[in-house]
């Protein structure tokens, strides 16, 4: 059985998880970078005097006169997430070798750490813990804008895709910023205000850990390990699909044996998770609300959703309307992957499969691709039909 499936998509991000699949690699190596901001402003008016945004790049930079340019802004997921979440075989090894969609010699590709994420300032590595200051997503995009146009020259990319909450920092960024990219792919994310199940377990989540006495309002020196294991068992019902966890785990044995593995590994890895980081990751989509401001987007945006997901449950249509009814017509489309045999999606981490919707981000490439490039691949293809 695949590591990823015992450990689930919260081990994932265990470095653990990350050691076992080396030898198994096949993408470049990405370089690493660090962009230091001083005085950044969050819009709770707080102020932190040295922000640091750790990023990985892989490929080279090519700026046309024109100013677009072949950068592609990948966007990770919450709290569990950072850069490294895509650096694994269904993601990396399915997108950035030569020839694939994301071929990393044509493309070059930006991943940062998001504020309080992976290596970038966060309350636990700041040593400010819980008096760190209460950043959103709107602060999140701001600070990643700042890398890529102060930091890294880039003022226009090829393509913006998120997954997670990158998916809803895709939507957010095309409303912010609406001439910066030639394209959006928001994987596994809703463009409206977090409502209902969505809501209620982030709030479950951040409660439980801060209901633990160990807490000691975020001045803990060992984790709080009953709320913060409480908490990440709320997250993992979440992410996982019901039709997978049968597919793969059809007797009771099975899972029960998924149970004992999952919270062995998050057990043994506890000081990852920590409960600071956490809770300030999930109350960071606290004020997201892009849908007012769907009309604004500009450029083409596919948006994949997982039929499976319990984060962003199909029966809502949400997606379908915020396309068909609140973006201007024939820029945005929507698709729910269904439930099957075939697709063999896995609830809401399913976004880090990218065999899943990597046709749909080639054509949405290939729709969005600059005129004269597209004039003369047509142009070839007619004549060698001939
Ligand atoms: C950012 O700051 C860190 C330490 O605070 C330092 O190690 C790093 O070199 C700085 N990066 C840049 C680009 O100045
Ligand atoms: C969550 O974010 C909101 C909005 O920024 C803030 O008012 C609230 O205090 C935050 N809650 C926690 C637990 O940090
Ligand atoms: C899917 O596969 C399972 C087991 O491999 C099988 O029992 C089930 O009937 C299949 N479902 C469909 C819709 O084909
Ligand atoms: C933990 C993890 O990501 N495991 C993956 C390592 O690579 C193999 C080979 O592609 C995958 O099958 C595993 O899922």
């Amino acid at each position: 059985m695949k590591p990823s499936t015992i450990l689930s998509a919260v081990a994932l991000a265990l470095p653990l998880a990350r050691a076992q699949n080396e030898t198994t690699k096949t993408w470049p190596e990405p370089s690493p970078g660090t962009f230091n901001i001083t005085n950044f402003k969050f819009d709770s008016g707080e102020t932190l005097n040295c922000l640091e945004l750790y990023y990985q790049t892989i490929g080279t930079l090519k700026v046309e006169e024109d100013g677009s340019s072949n950068a592609v802004l990948l966007l990770h997921g919450s709290a569990v997430g950072n850069s490294e979440q895509f650096l694994n075989e269904e993601f990396a090894g399915t997108l950035f070798n030569p020839g694939q969609v994301l071929d990393t010699e044509k493309y070059f590709l930006v991943i940062p750490d998001g504020i309080g994420h992976g290596e970038s300032s966060s309350p636990r590595n700041t040593g400010l813990h819980a008096k760190f200051p209460d950043y959103q997503y709107s602060d999140m995009i701001r600070a990643n804008h700042q890398l890529l146009t102060e930091h890294l020259g880039i003022k226009h990319t090829r393509l913006v895709l998120g997954v997670s909450m990158g998916g809803m920092h895709t939507w957010m960024w095309g409303e912010e910023y609406p001439d910066f990219s030639d394209a959006l792919m928001p994987i596994s994310s809703l463009p409206s205000q977090i409502t209902a199940h969505n809501r209620l377990w982030r709030r479950m989540f951040i409660g439980l850990v801060q209901g633990d006495p160990a807490w000691l309002e975020g001045e803990y020196e060992s984790q709080p390990i009953v709320g913060l294991t409480g908490a990440l068992a709320v997250l993992e019902i979440m992410y996982e699909g019901q039709v997978a966890l049968s597919r793969d785990y059809p007797t009771m044995e099975g899972i029960d044996r998924f149970y004992d593995a999952t919270f062995e590994g998050v057990l043994s890895e506890i000081d990852h998770f920590d409960a600071n980081n956490q809770i300030y990751a999930w109350n960071a989509s606290y004020t997201y609300d892009p849908e007012a401001r769907l009309g604004e987007i500009k450029v083409p945006l596919t948006a994949v959703n997982t039929a499976d997901d319990l984060m962003n449950p199909p029966q809502l249509h949400i997606l379908e309307d915020a396309v068909d009814n609140k973006m201007q017509k024939g820029l945005g489309r929507a698709v729910t992957i269904p439930v099957n045999n075939v697709t063999m999606t896995t609830g809401h981490r399913s976004y880090i499969n990218a065999a899943l919707w990597k046709d749909e981000l080639e054509f949405l490439l290939c729709k969005t691709a600059p005129k004269t490039v597209q004039r003369r691949s047509v142009a070839g293809r007619m004549s060698f039909g001939n």
